[in-house]
């Protein structure tokens, strides 16, 4: 008897655990007041320009610059921008290090020169870190740019070279606010505590309206420091002030990371959809497939050294080459996301030269190869060992990165998909040889293409292939999916 109970409460718990996962499977549809607004990606004009910008520069820059990592002759290995948060850097000194900002080498024209060279369609400026000193010379506090040495609203600066050169503008903010008195990072707990947060609120609110109302021709807001307790607790103002941001710029576009809903979630809200724009959480990595992505948009960010944003005198341990750091954004492009690539000016204003000789290196690349790249869209053909693929112009591209032996770039086309007419070189419209090769066991149709024995390359190249007519890998194919 007791056995069988036995039995039947372990069968019971059995069935409980095997239902789970299908239970975790389902979307549930909680009524949620400040979840997602939007299920699937957004279509509007700015956000099918942003879509396609391929690649962008996020730059941080601060009074962080000063001490690049260095403080009384100790070395802070942390990224640089953390550095107030060292135990070892007395705050009051951070503090008082924007009385000696002074970058008297910044000029925002040549940063936007070089952006362009490098083939940036779109810049992430950080207007305010988690330090809290402000770039624009705000009217809600005294720590900013404005009661520096410099003066200049150097906000403004970026906003009007990048405009000028093409390039579109979007503003980084942080939440988390350091010097700001009413900034709670833990929930408030007495009365007082909440009052004064309340003061944060609103100072928050305020900054970010001075923000779209100073520079109304930015295109988004990124944000950043939103993982405080205190922050996720007050999702209703959250998404008013997205709201009401949203209505000072048509088409402003804001990623995941600024608001949490009801339950708490950010990124993703309590049914699994996403809040926001695009997806932010790739940060410092790449999707490995793009079936990670869940049909959302999404951008990464990356350093070159490992986690380096703001200026770091001292670069350790691994420092990507351009080589590394072009595969990710043809690996992003493949996978219908940006790339953004961050740069950490010195205190005087420089762009340090291992960030410039990458830049040049990106851009003579995307020179030539930019137009397997913007406004491109990914190919859903089975990846291949010697690069990527993404589509653009009615045309596959084929990123290669890892030349075969034999010089054979093998293709495999599912059963229902377009045929290839002709190949050739993006570079130079040279034509390749482009060779049917059968079919594998899954009714694939394998094709060859051969890059000349006598072709030199010691850069990744793309080859071209001219299609049939619209396949299903077309982007009228993607988004009818979405
Ligand atoms: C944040 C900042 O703390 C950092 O200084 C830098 O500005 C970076 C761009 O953003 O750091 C993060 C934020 C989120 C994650 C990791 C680091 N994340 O989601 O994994």
């Amino acid at each position: 008897m007791k056995n069988n109970y036995l039995k039947g409460g372990l069968l019971l718990l059995l069935s409980i655990l095997l239902s789970l996962p299908v239970l975790a499977q389902r979307r549930s549809s909680l009524p949620l007041k400040h979840g997602a607004h939007r299920v699937g990606i957004r279509t509007d004009e700015a956000m099918n320009t942003w879509r396609k910008h391929g690649l962008g520069q996020f730059i941080h820059w601060g009074v962080y610059a000063i001490p690049g990592g260095h403080w009384n002759g100790a070395y802070y290995p942390g990224a640089a921008e953390w550095i107030r948060a060292w135990s070892g850097m007395p705050k009051d000194a951070y503090d008082n290090l924007y009385k000696e900002f002074n970058p008297v080498k910044f000029d925002a024209k040549q940063w936007a020169r070089q952006a362009k060279d490098m083939g940036a369609k779109y810049l992430i400026f950080t207007t305010k870190h988690h330090d809290g000193f402000c770039l624009w010379p705000s009217a809600l506090t005294d720590y900013t740019i404005a009661n520096s040495p410099y003066k200049r609203d150097i906000v403004k600066e970026i906003v009007d070279a990048y405009t000028a050169e093409g390039i579109d503008v979007i503003l980084y903010f942080s939440i988390i606010d350091w010097n700001h008195k009413g900034y709670r990072s833990a929930l408030p707990k007495s009365e007082k505590d909440k009052k004064e947060y309340e003061t944060f609120l609103s100072f928050t609110r305020g900054q970010l309206l001075e923000l779209v109302e100073n520079y109304p021709t930015i295109k988004g807001l990124w944000f950043d420091g939103s993982w405080d307790k205190a922050w996720i607790n007050e999702p209703a103002f959250a998404d008013e002030l997205d709201a009401e941001l949203r209505s000072k710029i048509p088409g402003l576009i804001i990623g995941s990371r600024f608001r949490a809903d009801e339950y708490g979630n950010r990124g993703y809200d309590t049914n699994g959809d996403l809040i926001g724009d695009y997806e932010q959480s790739w940060e410092r990595a790449l999707p490995n497939d793009i079936s990670e992505v869940n049909g959302n948009d999404w951008d990464c960010v990356m350093t070159i050294p490992e986690n380096q944003w703001g200026y770091h005198s001292d670069w350790r341990g691994y420092v990507k080459t351009s080589d590394d750091l072009i595969e990710m954004i043809a690996k992003s492009a493949s996978m219908n996301g940006n790339f953004v690539l961050n740069f950490g000016p010195d205190g005087l204003g420089n762009i340090r030269p291992e960030e410039t000789k990458i830049a040049k290196e990106i851009g003579e690349w995307m020179k030539i190869n930019g137009d397997a790249i913007y406004a491109s869209a990914p190919v859903e053909w089975k990846k291949q060992g010697w690069g990527y693929y993404t589509q653009s112009n009615g045309n596959v591209n084929l990123l290669v990165f890892n030349r075969p032996i034999n010089n054979l770039l093998t293709i495999e086309i599912p059963k229902d998909g377009q045929t290839p007419t002709s190949a050739y070189f993006m570079q130079d419209g040279k034509r390749v040889e482009l060779k049917s090769a059968g079919k594998n066991k899954f009714n694939a149709r394998l094709y060859h293409v051969e890059i000349p024995k006598k072709f030199k390359s010691d850069k990744p190249f793309t080859i071209v292939l001219k299609m049939a007519e619209q396949t299903d890998a077309s982007p009228a194919y993607q988004q009818a999916k979405t």
